[in-house]
């Protein structure tokens, strides 16, 4: 895998390479442990890269014994209900989708309200590769190599009043695009929503691609959020509308069930599910549990934007 250092990002941020084994290293060391656990070397070959790219980017947070998940897994295992509830549906059935052309509406609480065609809309922003962590409510938790840019790129263009406290993000709404939307499964369409203080934090991204190639429509084409230190399912897929509010949104898990799921969702390991455990997750590709971080392991960067906050209450 190769790494690229960016220059402006803090040092805290970024894994240090005597942390992180190259890849030759890496394949010597699983050949070992392959070798004493018996593997057949075209097992730890698919583990190791899959079919796919190599991942490229700047690692944000990861641990020593992160590594990107292959993009077999990344674009085969999806949470994307607009296509179907199984986790093989979204590649399926999300085939033909045709996420251009692609409006985005930029509105509410803001001095520059627009509907951008998303290629103005992207025109601004600094695009760069960065590898993320990412966990799912379900305790599944995968390392991406997204591509996309800071969400404060273009809040600041938007200029957010003095009023706007919130930003809610809402998904297309074209059930003859979406067939999932044909069934009642969500309340369409799907809603999501940071706070202001949250969603203008550098390491909120904006979605546009994965493993350096343009998003695959399973993972939300052609633009969608990656929240790294909150439950996947605040990243919400195919945005077509942005709004500056001065009350908390409404998020579509939250009014599906409010005891199970709130509008904070940071990650962590201590408040439990009311019907399982976070404290550990299964790393999608590997086999053993891992025990999940607080903030998924982002504690450093964002743990200060929730101090005093009872986050037993705010889950
Ligand atoms: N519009 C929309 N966005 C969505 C979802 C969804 O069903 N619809 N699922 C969420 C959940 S639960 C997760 S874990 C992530 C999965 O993103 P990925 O498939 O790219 O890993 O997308 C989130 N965004
Ligand atoms: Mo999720």
């Amino acid at each position: 895998m190769h790494i690229r250092r960016a220059p402006d990002v803090q040092s805290s941020e970024i894994t240090k390479e005597d942390h992180y084994l190259n890849r030759r290293e890496w394949i010597a060391a699983a050949v070992a442990a392959g070798a004493a656990a018996g593997f057949v070397p075209q097992t730890l070959q698919a583990l190791t890269q899959g079919q796919g790219p190599v991942a490229t980017g700047t690692p944000y947070g990861l641990q020593k014994d992160d590594k990107p998940t292959p993009w077999e897994d990344v674009t085969g295992y999806n949470n994307f209900y607009e296509f179907g509830t199984a986790k093989e549906d979204p590649a399926q059935y999300a085939k033909g989708f045709k996420p251009k052309p692609w409006t985005v509406k930029v509105d509410g609480m803001v001095k520059n309200a627009a509907d951008y065609q998303l290629e103005d809309f992207l025109k601004p922003a600094k695009i760069e590769d960065r590898i993320y962590r990412h966990r799912c409510v379900e305790a599944w938790s995968m390392v991406i190599p997204w591509r996309g840019f800071s969400l404060s790129d273009i809040l600041k263009r938007a200029e957010p009043t003095s009023q706007a406290k919130f930003v809610e993000f809402t998904t297309l709404f074209d059930p003859r695009r979406m067939p999932g939307q044909t069934m009642r499964v969500l309340d369409w369409p799907y809603v999501e929503g940071l706070r202001l203080d949250e969603a203008m934090h550098p390491l909120a991204l904006m979605v546009t691609g994965v493993y350096g190639r343009d998003l695959p429509n399973q993972n939300g084409a052609p633009l969608r959020l990656h929240v790294p230190w909150k439950y996947g399912f605040k990243s919400v897929k195919s945005i077509v509308r942005i709004r500056l509010v001065d009350k908390q949104p409404r998020n579509t898990w939250n009014l599906s069930a409010p005891d199970e799921y709130g509008f904070y969702s940071n990650v962590n390991p201590e408040v439990d599910h009311p019907r399982w455990s976070q404290a550990t997750e299964r790393r999608i590709g590997e086999f053993s549990k891992r025990k999940t971080l607080m903030f998924n392991g982002y504690a450093d960067q964002v743990a200060s934007m929730y101090t005093g906050m009872d986050l037993r209450k705010n889950y």
